[in-house]
């Protein structure tokens, strides 16, 4: 889990349930690290009739499939992960529910809301939205200036992924900020070539895993 760094959402908003599958073959193929369904406003019929699809692709990738919501739901379908907002109850009733072993992460909308999530023990976080969204329409945009804290104080306890707005033209703006991992929605669902997009994105994101373990671990020449 502490590897992963692109968490990529099969988003209903964008993608019709009749492409779910081939939709997130794309993602995956391209370097998801994690692949969770979101389906705002959807009969939990239609929930669990996608999760049911998309769940082996996921499982045949060794990628781990996490459901927005519904952690019930998350236990029935034996999913890896739930993923909860800030009003969506407490870690320890979400656990009754999906029993021991299942992932829960939290979305947090601030630095102060990166550490409760942390002292609560969340297994991982959202940061976010950095930039202004259609996909979470309403939410405010909390900028980037707050990133290297919350990687300070939280990222290196918990994976903890910058979200929100986050493209191809800006991601470069968030990894200066300090962001080791994010989540692009819309950028990828929308483009072109889900397959190639997503690749791009997961290459950028482990070039620059890959130059920062250069500068912490190699010693110091003789
Ligand atoms: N939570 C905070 S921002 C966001 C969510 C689910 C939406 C991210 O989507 P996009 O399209 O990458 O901005
Ligand atoms: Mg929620």
């Amino acid at each position: 889990m502490f590897a992963a760094r692109l968490y990529c959402i099969l988003d209903l908003g964008y993608v019709n349930k009749a492409d779910a599958e081939p939709v997130v073959a794309a993602l995956l193929a391209g370097g998801a690290d994690l692949l969770q369904l979101r389906a705002k406003n959807h009969d939990l019929t239609v929930i669990e009739g996608v999760a049911r699809r998309v769940l082996p692709l996921c499982r045949a990738a060794g990628i781990p499939f996490i459901l927005n919501d519904h952690p019930a739901l998350a236990a029935d379908l034996d999913a890896d992960g739930v993923h909860l907002g800030q009003d969506d109850g407490s870690l320890a009733a979400a656990r009754e529910l999906t029993g021991k072993g299942m992932l829960i992460g939290r979305s947090t909308h601030s630095l102060e809301q990166a550490r409760a999530a942390l002292a609560e023990g969340f297994d991982y976080i959202g940061f976010g939205p950095l930039f202004p969204t259609p996909t979470k329409a309403g939410r405010p945009a909390i900028g980037l200036s707050d990133i290297a804290a919350m990687e300070r104080d939280v990222g290196t306890h918990i994976p903890a992924f910058c979200i929100g707005g986050i493209h191809p033209g800006n991601l470069p703006q968030v990894q200066a900020a300090g962001a080791r991992r994010i989540v692009m929605v819309s950028s990828l669902l929308q483009a072109a070539d889900i397959q190639a997009a997503t690749r791009n994105v997961a290459d950028k994101l482990m070039e620059s895993a890959a130059a920062a373990q250069d500068c912490g671990g190699s010693p110091p020449p003789s």
